[in-house]
Parts: C-alpha cells; sequence; structure tokens
C-alpha cells in the first residue's frame, strides 16, 4: 500500500492527528492498528440513536441472522429469533452522521496514510452497524474480506467503530497478525472460502490469534486481505459497530461485479 507516515498538515500549521510512523510501520507489519477515542461521544450516542431507530423499525435493508446461517443462528425465519437482525445494511445513508465521522480530520488523514491522498468509500461492503444480540447471535468463522470482493488490487482498508464495549464475551472481533501478508492454499478453505480449523495444518496460524478489545468510540483499522473472526454474544446486552470500507482511487471494482453495484464516495478532492 501506498504509505504517507507522516501525519498531513492543516491550513494553518498545526498537525492533523494521524498515525505515528511507527504505527503505519504497525499497520504494514500486523495488517491492523487499534485507535482509542476516534469517535466523539456525541457522535456515538447519534449513532447508538439511528441504530436502535433501525433495529425497532426494521425499515432499510437488514441481514438476518437466519438467512446468514453462521453456526448458532437460527435456523430459518420460523424459529425463535428467527427476525433477529445481524446487521443494518447501508448505514451511510441512515444518517449523516456517519459521512461527518469519516470526513473527521482524525479518520481522514489515517486513511490517507494507509491509502494514500485520494480515498474512496465504497457503498457496496460493510457499510453497516453491526447489531450483535445476545441470545440469537452467531460465530463468524474465520476469513479475509477480500474473498468476495472484486477491485484491481486486494488493497482496502475497512474501518470497524465500537459504539459500546467490546470484549470476547460479547463477540469482539479477533484477528491473526500478519496474514494480510500471506499467501495460503486453496485446500486451507473450506467452500465458502472460511478458513478450515478442523487442519492441523492451520492450527499454528489460529493459535496466533489475538482479541481486540474496545470501548465506545475506539476504532479498527484492518487490511481486506486480515484474516479476522468473532464468536456470539454470551451477555445480555446488544453489540453495536460500524464498519466501513476504503479504498485509493486508483484501485476500482471491477465492472459487473458486486464490487461496483453500488455508488461510492470520494471522500478526498481530486488533484
Ligand atoms: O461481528 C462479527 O461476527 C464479525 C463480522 C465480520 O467479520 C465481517 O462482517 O466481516
Amino acid at each position: 500500500m501506498t504509505e504517507h507516515p507522516s501525519p498531513a498538515k492543516s491550513a494553518g500549521s498545526s498537525p492533523v492527528p494521524g498515525f505515528t510512523p511507527a504505527e503505519v510501520a504497525g499497520f504494514e507489519r500486523d495488517g491492523y492498528a487499534i485507535v482509542r477515542g476516534l469517535a466523539p461521544r456525541l457522535m456515538v450516542d447519534r449513532m447508538i440513536a439511528v441504530t436502535e431507530a433501525g433495529l425497532r423499525s426494521g425499515e432499510g435493508p437488514v441481514e438476518l441472522e437466519a438467512d446468514l446461517r453462521y453456526p448458532g443462528a437460527p435456523v430459518s425465519r420460523e424459529q425463535e429469533g428467527g427476525h433477529t437482525i445481524r446487521r443494518l445494511k447501508e448505514a451511510q445513508g441512515r444518517d449523516p452522521v456517519f459521512t461527518e465521522w469519516v470526513r473527521l480530520p482524525g479518520v481522514l488523514a489515517r486513511l490517507q496514510q494507509l491509502l494514500g491522498p485520494r480515498v474512496v468509500m465504497p457503498l457496496a461492503h460493510h457499510n453497516c452497524v453491526m447489531t450483535k444480540q445476545p441470545q440469537f447471535s452467531s460465530e463468524t468463522h474465520w476469513h479475509q474480506d477480500i474473498r468476495y470482493w472484486s477491485f484491481t488490487r486486494p488493497e482496502l482498508v475497512s474501518l470497524w467503530l465500537a459504539l459500546g464495549p467490546e470484549t470476547p464475551e460479547n463477540g469482539c472481533l479477533w484477528v491473526i497478525p500478519g496474514t494480510h501478508r500471506q499467501q495460503f492454499a486453496p485446500t486451507q478453505f473450506d467452500n465458502k472460502l472460511f478458513l478450515r480449523d478442523d487442519l492441523p495444518e492451520n492450527q499454528p496460524l489460529i493459535n496466533a490469534k489475538i482479541p481486540v478489545p474496545l470501548q465506545p468510540g475506539d476504532a479498527l483499522f484492518f487490511h481486506a486481505r486480515t484474516f479476522h473472526a468473532a464468536g456470539r454474544n454470551t451477555t445480555r446486552q446488544s453489540k453495536y459497530s460500524v464498519v466501513f470500507t476504503f479504498r485509493s482511487a486508483d484501485n476500482p471494482p471491477l465492472a459487473h461485479s458486486r464490487s461496483s453495484s453500488l455508488p461510492e464516495l470520494l471522500l478526498t478532492p481530486g488533484e
């Protein structure tokens, strides 16, 4: 990826908050970086309000646990919990707060450091609020997000924002550092392109997993090739997480693919 290790300068001379060079190097090495307090409390509260309104009304596109059928999900819409919403889709269009947040200098500057000066936000992937609800949540096995995406290069950065506390107990993300730089054999995956956890050859990889506990307003930047997974929510409180993905302007989606099926936002001015 294009590296821009120093935070950009704003119109005056005060530096825009961004990653330190060591943090950029950490992202390049590990395929992820955590930033504490990247969303102000007021924005987090607005996002929670939008999320809870979306869950109450059921309006807008949603993904149901029962439709995806990940392990632990209700097996059909007719079962108890069959209408549990796993994520509210098309989050960006649900309220201006989401675009306001990704345009904050501290967010945009960091994306530019990882992706280069011209940052585009595809709306066809992620662009959601994950709503991991107690009782009917499911497990997401080890995967790379890029597996179903089609871009010129497999180099996108996703941004995960915690709206509440995220812990192993309520199904926080886990990552396997450095996997964005490794190559894998097709035999290491199942037919849905999840890493097979029954294979001895995959055990060293899986044993290197690290949990990503977050507090409200904390964010995780992760590469689209970084393996990640998440458990069920075993607490009594729903867990809400906002997720978007970003690319550089010179890494367009392939024509006629799902990746080019929705418009995109150019977050930074052209040159
Ligand atoms: O919260 C989860 O279950 C993980 C979601 C995830 O990994 C994804 O949407 O790519």
